[in-house]
């Protein structure tokens, strides 16, 4: 079966207000979007609910971070039944900045799968080397090793609500895109590691999209990628150019 191509804005810390967020809302809202695309919009999670309320049905929401526990006294923290409880669908986890400003390990990210997968929300899991782990030619090794640690705690069929987004640290924010050939490299040895680690029919069926610095300019070409199988936008999901984007397979 084909994999559903699969678009995420990820809003960050941003806009300011949720009046920007709105006229986003509206931009989307009026579109005419691909309906063969999986649309989802990660803003704070302030703004999860309101903004749930005001999308078309179509386009599904993502928090940008959960914990791995329940319930309990982890202040400042939000839980997957939680999420799940408000009828939040998606979660990103192991996004670069929270890996390196907030010190996530793999192992932790590895956990917060977990009780993710466990707690009924789906993870956008993000992985990706930094400039001078790609200069050392060591890409696929510290990819492998962040999907490692997932591997490990997880079970076949919990794959099906995995989406691995691809995010080399030195593209993120930065302008400088990778190539569509840099994408396809590494989104190959995604899948042939989850061909070795988890299965082929795995290794067939998830989504490997891309992030970093992707803009209506450049996700056409990016998008004929064989491995390619949607985009994590940043900076451009907050722009009208987003919807460009969502249509980069039309
Ligand atoms: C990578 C991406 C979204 P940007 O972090 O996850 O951000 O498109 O701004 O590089």
């Amino acid at each position: 079966m084909p994999r559903q191509f699969f678009v995420g804005g990820n809003f960050k810390m941003n806009p300011a207000s949720l009046e920007q967020k709105r006229s986003l809302v509206k931009v989307l809202n009026d579109a005419e979007i691909d309906s063969a695309t999986e649309v989802v919009i990660a803003p704070p999670s302030l703004y999860l609910l309101p903004l749930k309320e005001s999308l078309r049905k179509e386009i599904q929401v993502a928090a940008q971070n959960c914990y791995c526990k329940v319930s309990g006294a982890f202040t400042g923290e939000i839980s997957p039944a939680q999420l799940a409880d408000a009828g939040v669908p998606y979660v990103i986890l192991g996004h670069s900045e929270r890996r390196t400003l907030f010190h996530e390990k793999s192992e932790l990210v590895a956990l917060k799968t977990k009780a993710a997968l466990e707690g009924h929300l789906k993870v956008i899991l993000c992985v990706g080397e930094t400039l001078e782990e790609r200069e050392a030619g060591k890409t696929a090794e510290v990819v492998k090793s962040q999907l490692r640690a997932v591997v490990s705690e997880l079970k076949e069929s919990d794959w099906s609500n995995i989406v691995i987004a691809y995010e080399p640290v030195w593209a993120i924010g930065t302008g400088k895109v990778a190539t569509s050939a840099q994408a396809q490299e590494a989104h190959a040895d995604i899948r042939a590691f989850l061909k070795e680690a988890v299965s082929p029919a795995v290794s067939e069926s998830t989504r490997i999209i891309y992030g970093g610095s992707v803009t209506a300019a450049n996700c056409k070409e990016l998008s004929t990628r064989p491995d390619v199988d949607g985009f994590l936008v940043g900076g451009a999901s907050l722009k009208p150019e987003f919807v460009d984007i969502i249509n980069a397979k039309k």
